[in-house]
């Protein structure tokens, strides 16, 4: 791992979960901008994220936090949202590594839209406190049962990765020698980083994705790619 030792920050470390996509979203930057962390495993299904002390530094009681020193102030620094935190490894670290932002203005805009599309179209709506708040909600009706909350994470994962074969099929008809990436790239950028995991939670979702060939081909790509292969769920699960 190279040495971060002429970057302002500092001891970095990143405190998630094995099976969260949000976490996996993070490991995959760290890795790509070949920043060296340290990792600590809060317990999503423990309820370790809604402790009291974990909901003092982040309120959300969510994973991941990315933790660093900043030289300059001495000061701990302390970050959380997935964009966010990708955004500042990025501008924290910008000689180190690979950019998963693409420098064109137009395919960065659209890299974007794909992660947002994730971020703050579907995995929000398959969280444990989404799914556990519609079962609470929903509990005493009658014509309703328990399990309500996974059945609406579900089709929310359905019409999501629906729209996200779409965009990357049109994205890509645009390409002249498309790469086997999302945006039709040769190396992998924000879209893949955004897309895979959540392809990872529609099979635990029991989504059947035969229906998204494009969605399929490139999940193969990334999951053939370093970046994604060493930051794996199945390979963090056996570490935490
Ligand atoms: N949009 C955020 C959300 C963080 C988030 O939703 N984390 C999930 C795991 S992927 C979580 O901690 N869920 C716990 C819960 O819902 O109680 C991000 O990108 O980091």
């Amino acid at each position: 791992m190279p040495s971060t030792t002429q970057s302002r920050f500092a001891n970095v470390k990143l405190r998630g979960f094995w099976r969260s996509s949000c976490t996996w979203r993070t490991r995959i930057a760290l890795l790509a901008k070949e920043i060296p962390f340290e990792y600590e495993s809060i317990n999503i299904l423990d309820g370790e994220a809604a402790s009291a002390d974990f909901e003092k530094d982040n309120p959300m009681r969510q994973v991941p936090i990315l933790e660093c020193i900043d030289n300059d102030t001495g000061e701990k620094i302390r970050i959380f949202q997935s964009v966010a935190i990708i955004e500042f490894i990025h501008e924290a670290f910008p000689v180190s590594g690979s950019s998963l932002y693409p420098s064109d203005i137009v395919a960065k805009a659209r890299v974007r839209e794909i992660a947002e599309v994730v971020n703050a179209g579907i995995q929000p709506l398959q969280n444990l406190s989404a799914m556990a708040l519609i079962d609470e909600l929903s509990a005493g009706m009658v014509e309703i049962q328990l399990g309500n909350g996974q059945k609406f994470a579900k089709r929310n994962i359905e019409s999501g990765v629906e729209a996200l074969e779409k965009i990357v099929v049109e994205i890509r008809q645009k390409v002249v020698d498309p790469g086997p990436f999302a945006i039709g790239s040769h190396n992998p950028t924000l879209a893949d980083t955004f897309i895979i995991p959540q392809m990872y939670n529609a099979r635990r979702f029991c989504v059947e994705l035969e229906e998204y060939p494009m969605l399929i081909s490139v999940e193969k790509a990334c999951l053939d790619h370093p970046w994604f292969k060493s930051s794996h769920p199945d390979i963090i699960k056996k570490l935490e």
